[in-house]
């Protein structure tokens, strides 16, 4: 199996450069990256395209769709990031559209249990009143609820289009890591799952992780480290690979 670069410089070399452009171009895999606000989709996508992205700088909110090239074990992806604020509404939706227009590999559905450090959330309220819990556990339910929402502003977009995977991916494994195994059965069963509709067929739910940060500058878990860290962000790629079928 040729690589990128292999087809890079044979085309170079054969003045074949238009060709082989269009094909690399054929080969890009398009993820379309959707979630609430502060969820961590863009710190995510940074921890695709660099695994010590916690050193680059503090990161704004995203306020248009924006196209990120990402290597994932050496195959070529463009990762869609999207605005996940409340009001962004409309600018979500047309990303969606267009998106599908040209066709997508998967979705990567970035949530949190409810951990989102956005604009429109409030710390105060967001972070716990006692040292035992990492957030207050009332925003985290209201923060949930957002996350609900926006399930069913973009589920019915995607119904009947193709799509070959929905892969929920629950970051910030280092504030809720002591409470895994509720986490993953909140996002893989009951009302969330049915939500999904016919997408459920579809689905699955990871793990992840793109930095440890603690909580509005509070605290972590501290039951999370780098080693679990690298491991998540392993299986990721590896099920990136999978669902994909990229060859290698
Ligand atoms: N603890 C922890 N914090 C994280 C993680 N990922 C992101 N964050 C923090 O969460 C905040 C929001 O992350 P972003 O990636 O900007 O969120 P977003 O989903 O892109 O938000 P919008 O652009 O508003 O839609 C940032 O302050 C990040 O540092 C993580 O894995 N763990
Ligand atoms: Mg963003």
């Amino acid at each position: 199996m040729l690589s990128v670069k292999d087809v890079y410089d044979i085309g170079k070399y054969l003045g074949l450069w238009k060709e082989c452009s269009e094909y690399l171009q054929k080969k890009k895999k398009r993820i379309l990256v959707l979630g609430a606000s502060g969820a961590g989709k863009t710190k995510f996508i940074d921890s695709v395209t660099d695994p010590f992205s916690e050193h680059l700088a503090h990161h704004q909110r995203t306020i248009a769709v924006e196209k990120r090239r990402a290597s994932v074990e050496g195959s070529p992806f463009i990762m869609i990031d999207t605005p996940g604020q409340v009001y962004d509404e409309a600018i979500r939706k047309e990303a969606i559209r267009d998106a599908m227009k040209i066709g997508v590999e998967g979705i990567i559905n970035v949530v949190c249990y409810g951990y989102h450090e956005a604009d429109e959330g409030d710390r105060n309220t967001a972070i716990s009143p006692t040292k035992t819990r990492v957030g207050n556990p009332a925003y985290l339910k209201e923060r949930r609820n957002v996350e609900l929402a926006l399930l069913s502003e973009w589920v019915p977009l995607l119904s009947g289009k193709e799509t070959r995977w929905v892969l929920t991916l629950v970051s910030k494994a280092d504030l809720w890591w002591p409470e895994c195994e509720q986490v993953e059965a909140y996002y893989g069963q009951g009302e969330y799952a049915a939500k999904l509709l016919d997408l459920k067929k579809i689905h699955s739910v990871t793990s992840y992780c793109s930095v440890i940060s603690a909580f509005y500058g509070t605290r972590t878990s501290g039951y999370f480290g780098d080693p679990e860290r690298a491991q998540v962000r392993k299986h990721l790629l590896e099920s990136m690979i999978r669902l994909t079928g990229v060859e290698r």
